[in-house]
This record gives C-alpha cells, sequence and structure tokens, in this order.
C-alpha cells in the first residue's frame, strides 16, 4: 500500500533544518525534542523570538487532523458553516465510537450499522466533500489506525479526541482538541496554544518480567496526578526509552491524557525504525533518517535534564512493579504487591468479574500476544478462568494478523468474547448483562479511564486499569488481590501452579496483513457530493449561530449548580447512551451536567430552580431560565472538566443559556472549547471564594464591558439575606480569544471574516 500523504511529510522534513537553525539562534541553548516540533511547526516560519514556557499565546501550522465519529459530527456541523470548498490539511474521520460490544465482533458490528447508518452515513458523505480520508466501522480505533498509518516522528497533528496524544509513541507532538480547533486547522488557519511547560521524564534501566510500558505510565500518573501535567509537554528519555517499543511508547503517551498533559513524546529511535518499517513506511523512516539529529532532543539537555526541564521525574524500569490503578480514578496507584491489603481496607470487592482488553491505549499486535501468553499458560496448566474476558484488538490489522498467528484462537479457547475493533466498552458501549442491578463489584481493564460508570453505567463497578498481560492475570485468578510474581493457581487437579511471566513479539514476524483494512479515499472533486441532513433527525441537526454579546454586564444570574469534587467531561456530558445524539445538540443538551454533584443535597441531576423554588433535573432548570430570559453561572471544584475533549461539554451550557462557568481550576482542552463557544471561562482568585457561593445567590459581572487580557474581573455575589459582597475572578482570554467572546463564538469570527 502506498504510504499516505508522503509528499507532506517530505515537506515537513524539508524545512527542518532551518526551522531548528533560526530556534537555536532565538532561543540561544541546547533544544529539548518538544521544542523543536513546537519551533518547526510555527505559523509565521522561522522562529523570530523566543516564547516564554506557560505564557505567550503562539500560533502553530499542524501538519493534519483526525476525528473520530462521536466528536467528528460537531466538528464537521461547524466545518460546513466555514464556507471551505476542500479541507487545508491532510484530515481524517474514524468510525470507532459508536459501535456496542455485545455478543461479538461480526453481530454487534452489523447491529452498529443498522443502528447509526444516518450517522455513517453523513461522515462519510461530509469526508468525501470535503476531501476527508474515512476509515468505516470496523477498521479500527483512531489512535491505533494513525500510529500504523499517519503519525510520523517530529510531525505536529491535532484531533478531536483527547488520546490523539498516543502518537507521541511515534516521535510526534499528537495534540487532542475541541472540534472548532480542527475546524481552524482544516479552514487553512492558525493554530493557537500556550506554549507548554517541559516535563522530563528520564527512564533507566529496562523493563523485565510482569511490567510493562503500562506501568510507567501508570506510575506517572500516581506521581503526578490527574492535574499534575496540566499545561506541559511530557518528554521522555534515556536508555531505558530506548529499550521500549513504539507501541509501548505509544501506550505511554496515550495515557499522558489521564494527567492532563497537554502531549507526550519521544525521540526518533530504532523501535519507531522498526514499527514504520513493519506498517510499510520504510520511505518515512530513509527521510526521518536523513535529519535524524532534529528528530530528538540535543545531547546537552539528556545529559543535564533538570537544566531544560521545568519538571524532571526518574523512573528505574528495573524497579518498576506492575501497577494496578483505581478504582474511580487513574492516577491512584497501587504496586501489585500491596493490592490485596488495600483492597481490603477500603472495602473494594476482590473479586473480578471481568477482564477486559483493548482501547486505543493498549490494543497493538504486542498487547494481544502478551496477554494470549498467558492465557495460553493457563490453558496448558488446566486453570480454568474465574472471569469473564473481553477483547478489542485496535485496528482491521491487528485484528487480522493476530488471527493469522493463532493469538485469537488462543482467547477463545478461554470463552473470550472478541468484540469489533473499536472503543466498545471503553466508551460505555457495552451491554453488560446485569449492570442495571448497579451491584457493588470489581472489573480489570487495560484502558486508560476509569471514572465512575464509564465502562456499564454502573456506579458501582469498581474499575482498575491495568496491562493487558495483568489484566488476563487478574481474570483468570478472578482475584484482584493476586500476585502472579509471587502467588500459585489451583489447576483442575487440585495442583498449584504458577504463571509465568508474559512472552509476546513485539511486531508479528511474518509481518502485518490485512485484507479489507476499511479506508475510504475521498473523491478527488467532492463538489458535487450533496450533504442531507433531515430537518426532523433526532441524530442531527445543522448548527446555528450563537447570539453575539450584547456589549452589556451580566446582572442577576442565577446558580445552575455548584459542582462538587470530581467534575469529568462524562459528568458534564455523559458518553454511552448520550453517544447517539452527538450531532445534535439540543438533544444532547438534555444530559448537561446530569452527573455532577449538587454541592448543597450531594445529589446528582437534582437543583433548585430559584424561579419556582422546586426541585429539577440540571437540564429542565436551565430551560426554564433560558425561557424566562434569566441569565445563569455554573460553578464548579478543581481540574473541572478532566477527561474528555468532547466540546458538547462547552456548547450545551452555550446553547442553553449558560452564561459563565467559574471554577477552582480547568482541565486545558475544555478551558479552550468554553473560550471558542463564546463563554466565559473564570477561576476563582482566590479559591477559598467557592465556600461563598449560596445556593440562592445572584451574581452580578460588574466590569464585565473593561474585559481585557491580563486583567482580573469582578464578581458581585448578592446573597438571600441581602448582603454582598464582591470577589475577585481570573480568566486567561488573550485579546483575540475575547473576540470570540464578543462575537458569541470563534465560528462566528471566521464567518465573520468570510463574509
Ligand atoms: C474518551 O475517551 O472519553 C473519548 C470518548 O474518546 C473522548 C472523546 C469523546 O468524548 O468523544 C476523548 O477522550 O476525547
Ligand atoms: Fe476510544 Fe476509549 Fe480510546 Fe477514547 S479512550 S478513543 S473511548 S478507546
Amino acid at each position: 500500500m502506498k504510504v499516505f500523504d508522503l509528499d507532506m511529510i517530505q515537506r515537513v522534513y524539508e524545512r527542518y533544518p532551518a526551522r531548528i537553525a533560526a530556534a537555536r539562534k532565538v532561543v540561544g541553548r541546547p533544544l529539548t525534542l518538544s521544542e523543536k516540533i513546537l519551533y518547526a511547526h510555527l505559523w509565521e516560519g522561522d522562529a523570530t523570538a523566543a516564547f516564554e514556557r506557560g505564557k505567550s499565546y503562539v500560533d502553530f501550522a499542524p501538519d493534519r487532523v483526525a476525528m473520530q465519529d462521536a466528536t467528528a459530527q460537531m466538528a464537521l456541523l461547524q466545518f460546513m458553516q466555514a464556507g471551505k470548498k476542500r479541507v487545508a490539511v491532510p484530515s481524517t474521520v474514524h468510525a470507532d465510537h459508536l459501535i456496542q460490544a455485545k455478543v461479538g465482533a461480526s453481530k454487534d458490528l452489523q447491529e452498529s450499522l443498522n443502528q447509526n447508518n444516518e450517522v455513517f452515513n453523513f461522515l462519510s458523505s461530509i469526508s468525501n466533500k470535503y476531501g476527508i480520508g474515512f476509515w468505516k466501522p470496523g477498521a479500527g480505533i483512531i489512535h491505533q489506525v494513525v500510529l500504523e498509518n499517519y503519525a510520523f516522528p517530529g510531525g505536529m497533528m491535532i484531533g478531536t479526541d483527547s488520546h490523539t496524544v498516543n502518537a507521541g509513541g511515534l516521535g510526534m507532538l499528537a495534540i487532542g482538541v475541541g472540534g472548532a480547533d480542527a475546524v481552524d486547522v482544516m479552514a487553512g488557519m492558525a493554530w493557537e496554544l500556550k506554549f507548554p511547560k517541559l516535563i522530563g521524564v528520564k527512564l533507566t534501566g529496562k523493563l523485565n518480567g510482569w511490567t510493562s510500558a503500562k506501568d510507567v505510565i501508570l506510575k506517572v500518573a500516581d506521581i503526578l496526578t490527574v492535574k499534575g501535567g496540566t499545561g506541559a509537554i511530557v518528554e521522555y528519555f534515556g536508555d531505558g526509552a530506548l529499550s521500549l517499543s513504539c507501541t509501548g511508547k505509544g501506550t505511554i503517551c496515550n495515557m499522558g491524557a489521564e494527567i492532563g498533559a497537554t502531549t507526550s513524546t519521544f525521540g526518533y529511535d530504532e523501535s519507531m525504525r522498526r514499527y514504520l518499517i513493519a506498517t510499510g513506511r520504510q520511505e518515512v523512516v530513509n527521510a526521518a533518517d536523513a535529519i535524524a539529529e532534529h528528530l530528538t532532543g540535543d545531547q546537552e539537555v539528556y545529559a543535564e535534564p533538570e537544566k531544560y526541564f521545568d519538571q524532571l521525574i526518574e523512573i528505574n524500569l528495573s524497579e518498576l512493579e506492575p501497577h494496578v490503578n483505581g478504582p474511580f480514578t487513574p492516577d491512584r496507584g497501587t504496586p501489585v504487591s500491596k493490592m490485596r491489603a488495600e483492597a481490603t481496607a477500603n472495602g473494594w470487592p476482590l473479586q473480578v468479574e471481568w477482564g477486559l482488553i483493548g482501547s486505543c491505549t493498549n490494543s497493538s499486535y504486542e498487547d494481544l500476544a502478551r496477554a494470549a501468553s498467558i492465557v495460553k499458560q493457563a490453558v496448558a496448566q488446566g486453570i480454568t478462568p474465574k472471569a469473564e474476558f473481553g477483547i478489542n484488538p485496535g485496528s482491521e490489522q491487528v485484528r487480522y494478523t493476530a488471527e493469522r498467528d493463532g493469538i485469537l484462537a488462543d482467547f477463545e479457547k478461554m470463552g473470550t468474547k472478541v468484540f469489533t475493533n473499536a472503543c466498545g466498552p471503553c466508551i460505555g458501549q457495552w451491554a453488560r448483562e446485569g449492570a442495571e442491578k448497579q451491584e457493588k463489584n470489581t472489573i480489570v481493564h487495560s484502558f486508560n479511564r476509569n471514572f465512575s460508570k464509564r465502562a456499564d453505567g454502573n456506579p458501582n463497578t469498581h474499575a482498575f486499569v491495568t496491562s493487558p498481560e495483568m489484566v488476563a492475570a487478574l481474570a483468570i485468578a478472578g482475584d484482584l488481590g493476586f500476585n502472579p510474581l509471587t502467588d500459585t493457581l489451583t489447576n483442575d487437579k487440585g495442583e498449584q501452579v504458577k504463571l509465568h511471566p508474559p512472552v509476546g513479539d513485539e511486531l508479528p514476524t511474518k509481518g502485518f496483513a490485512v485484507e479489507d483494512n476499511g479506508y475510504q479515499a475521498p473523491a478527488a472533486d467532492g463538489s458535487s457530493v450533496e450533504i442531507a441532513v433531515a430537518p426532523d433527525s433526532q441524530r442531527l441537526q445543522l448548527l446555528e449561530n450563537f447570539p453575539a454579546w450584547d456589549g452589556q454586564n451580566i446582572l442577576g444570574a442565577r446558580l445552575l449548580i455548584k459542582a462538587k469534587g470530581k467534575c469529568t467531561t462524562d459528568h458534564i456530558s455523559m458518553a454511552g447512551p448520550w453517544l447517539r445524539y452527538r450531532g445534535h445538540l439540543d438533544n444532547i443538551s438534555n444530559n448537561m451536567l446530569i452527573g455532577a454533584e449538587n454541592a448543597f443535597n450531594g445529589e446528582a441531576n437534582k437543583v433548585k430552580n430559584q424561579l419556582t423554588g422546586e426541585y429539577g433535573e440540571v437540564p429542565a432548570v436551565q430551560r426554564a431560565y433560558k425561557a424566562a430570559g434569566v441569565a445563569s453561572i455554573v460553578v464548579g471544584d478543581h481540574n473541572y472538566g478532566e477527561g474528555s475533549s468532547r466540546e458538547h461539554a462547552a456548547m450545551e451550557p452555550r446553547h442553553l443559556g449558560v452564561r459563565a462557568v467559574l471554577v477552582k481550576s480547568f482541565a486545558r482542552i475544555h478551558e479552550t472549547n468554553l473560550k471558542k463557544q463564546g463563554m466565559l471561562g473564570l477561576t476563582f482568585a482566590n479559591e477559598a471564594d467557592y465556600d461563598k457561593i449560596q445556593e440562592d445567590d445572584t451574581f452580578d459581572f460588574i466590569d464585565l464591558q473593561s474585559f481585557a487580557p491580563d486583567t482580573q474581573l469582578t464578581l458581585q455575589i448578592n446573597h438571600s439575606n441581602g448582603k454582598s459582597e464582591q470577589i475577585k475572578v481570573n480568566h486567561t482570554y488573550n485579546a483575540s480569544q475575547i473576540e470570540w467572546f464578543r462575537a458569541g463564538s470563534a465560528l462566528n469570527l471566521i464567518k465573520m471574516m468570510e463574509a
């Protein structure tokens, strides 16, 4: 097969030497890999000045865009409005999120085609029209398909999914964004990002025994927590990095999303060469080799990293223990040897009911091969698995090859369900039998996220994240406390047997193979392709402009909800069954904030309607405020909007008339999404002011008319006892972002420019 967009990659590499030379001049010291890639992708071309990390807003020119079905609908509905004929950079859409895991691949896929026909047709025809490559349902999970086909060392891409960062495994800077950002780049405009801070992770030693790449990131997540990477790029280096496989590096970068990192990356090395060649991209290797020195950090940087990174972490792979993270958050790390004690102390059910292997994080050939080696041993030793097993291969290429090499047969011997090459249970597309009973139970999976209710909708499911081989071991043992390094299992003859450490080929020795990879190339000239959206469709709705700001201070706003604790995008705009409405803004708005905990009563989806004094569901109460022409605000805690890139979490409040979101701190993508959609995203200047907010307060933004960069705003809180107090709130809007707010949204501004 032909290499996709080779000419684009060659052009990027051709300009690398001059761009790096210019960057060296302005920065005046050795460069990290992250800086090289950033400076090589400046919108202005050669750098003319150095940027301040964590401060400067910079315009970039990414090389490509990737979108998945659940976010592409909104991204492309917006792109349709931008008035362009074709996308300005190579772009792809991947149908992966909308496919349920129930009985097994062939039935589930057909079922999904029946159910989502309208949406898949829309995505396929709109891709065809605008020159976008379309990967059909069953082709695989976006990030595995991107790694296999499009990622290249030193490249920069954005994608409408937080795990776009997976492509860092091939030495890219790949960044998750909302659809409105993707529209900028596809419309041929600059893409803006605050110049990130840099976290260095030095890896020494070598993985051995039961430890795998997953444990590196589970450890990093434990150290940095879910917000420790916010605004930063994580750059991995050191001898230990060289010893990891390319897809292993992908796993590590993938879960950088779980620590809030802008992205993560590794320098170009042998493992990447091997992977590029195995996936048919010798030409990319040839081009990359010619400028290899620019595709990794400077030696001086890696020799004295503390001088060049804002923060440094060191991990010795030789000493790393397998980790199991969870439940309910991916940064709660427990080494396997401590799990039994930890689970017992916390009352986590020890019995494991399901083991799931897959997701964009861990569904490579190597992942399946290593997990299969455990399964095979169990079968050979006469051990009957105690838990149920399901796997989702990452792509059709991985699935086809794994089937040819007998890996799937090994799983099937243990009664494993092989689901479609898609996200499946990872995004709540899992028709798990009995989940509606909401029983307390434990599952283990190789995914990246384990927020409450995510996989099966049951708030009492304790989901733990671990490597595929550990998933296999724990599911076979049916025991969360099982430590395969030391413990034995009883086989069908009553003997005590041990599981030996996993083995598996990094890449298939017979090469990858596939019959139909599921790719649909766009029409050379798509101008005559019609995009039909039925006016009465429940799944798709053409967008209308959000109203421009009326130039007035916002006065008398009501509190819609004061959310307490973790409020991820899953709490703001739940996935699972709601994925149905990702292309229909009004319908999906009925899930707005229904998962958030109301700080005043500890309940979800129950807030006081200040007009009637009665309690109601969040979307309904907000619709009542909208109908009455009453402004409202949302108040939240730390890391508000953590998790997904889904811009629905920003568009829903905007659509329903919420004016501002005021929190202790934001996750990066969500904050940008709010700005792009013309919302006010603000943070408490003094965190403790969160406590001042009462249920029946009203709010006046008394100096919004002088909204300007680097200047706080003043919020007057009027309490029901007649007392008022003023607090300061911070924002990070620069001048052009304030224009988005004034215009009503970034898209409104593009349209004004086009007109
Ligand atoms: C996720 O893992 O939460 C998702 C589903 O892939 C999201 C995107 C979405 O909400 O569609 C993400 O990570 O950005
Ligand atoms: Fe899909 Fe899960 Fe990856 Fe998100 S994290 S892209 S839902 S597999």
